[in-house]
């Protein structure tokens, strides 16, 4: 029998249904099916694979260093695993869901990876009012970088290049944000990447819709992940209880809670409320706060 670490080594750059894009060491990619549910992949899994043909089977699911969830209503679905870092993409416009990035941020420090915020359009007006509604999380100590990746490219792309280099970046934002502006600013190549991708693929659909690694550099050291608008992103598989621990602003204040167990909701002195009122904490932070704890409580019952 061979064993798995015997199998050729390969990286999920893709996947449609039970069709994954795995792009071998050399750099060549190809169709693979999983072999039973155990080889369920992700983009971002390194794989071992055997040729059937000219396609292959994907026999074995290397260990994840981290995994990223998303959900709809319904269902939790793991996306994109192994990854450096998690950059957020905001604009001056469309106004964003700051509900959203909040989720967003939640979920990246449950899952342990790094997250920073990139706000786009800084050549509009709209750009003072969108930084204004980043203060909080400046001031709980995430990076908020602001670029124009359409109207001041190199400046962006200076700014941009330091951070991404030799790393895996999965970037998350609404649409009308500048995701794709901002992959074909810094993968001159990504539109030779992605009609690799959907003719193998072969799925005739918009190829946006599903999740893509493209590599920046010919040395392939530095991948961009590139995944659909984050509305279905989901917390479901976060304990309440552990939700303070995931929002810093609100798990700095908690230690001054009278109660150990307090919910930070009704409790006499609590740390929390008192940070509310004296402004230590946003008032749309708190919010959002009691608004995920209630999901993540209710749909225990
Ligand atoms: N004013 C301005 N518009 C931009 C900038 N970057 C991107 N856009 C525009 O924003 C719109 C959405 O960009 P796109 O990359 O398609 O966003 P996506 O939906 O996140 O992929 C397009 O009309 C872009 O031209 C920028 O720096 N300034
Ligand atoms: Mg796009
Ligand atoms: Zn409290």
């Amino acid at each position: 029998m061979s064993k798995a670490a015997d199998l050729d080594l390969g990286l999920v750059v893709a996947g449609h249904g039970r069709h994954y894009i795995v792009e071998t060491p050399e750099g060549e990619r190809l169709t693979c099916h999983p072999r039973g549910k155990k080889s369920d992949c992700v983009v971002g899994d390194k794989v071992r694979w055997q040729a059937t043909g000219d396609e292959g089977v994907i026999e074995h699911v290397e260990p994840r260093r981290n995994l990223m969830f998303r959900q709809d209503e319904w269902k939790t679905k793991s996306f994109a695993a192994n990854l450096d870092q998690l950059l957020i993409l905001v604009a001056a416009e469309p106004v964003f869901s700051e509900s959203q990035l909040a989720r967003a941020l939640i979920a990246a420090e449950s899952a342990g990876i790094a997250a920073r915020i990139v706000l786009n359009k800084a050549d509009l007006p709209a750009i003072a009012a969108a930084r204004e509604r980043l203060a909080p999380y400046t001031a709980m100590g995430i990076e908020v970088l602001e670029v124009a990746l359409k109207a001041r490219k190199e400046e962006s792309r200076a700014l941009l290049e330091p951070l991404l280099k030799g790393r895996a970046t999965l970037v998350l934002g609404p649409s009308g944000t500048g995701k794709s502006t901002l992959i074909n600013l810094l993968a001159p190549d990504a539109k030779a990447q992605i009609g690799e991708i959907s003719q193998a693929l072969n799925s005739g659909r918009h190829t946006t819709t599903t999740t893509q690694w493209y590599w920046i550099d010919a040395e392939r050291t530095t991948g961009l992940i590139d995944s659909p608008g984050f509305q279905e992103f989901g917390l479901r598989q976060i304990d309440g209880q552990q939700l303070p621990r995931l929002m810093p602003d609100i798990r700095e204040q908690t230690s001054l809670c009278k109660f150990y167990n307090c919910t930070h909701l009704h409790e006499p002195g609590c740390g929390v409320r008192a940070a509310v009122e004296r402004g230590a904490i946003s008032e749309s932070r708190y919010r959002i706060y009691t608004e995920i704890l209630s999901e993540l409580v209710k749909q225990r019952y």
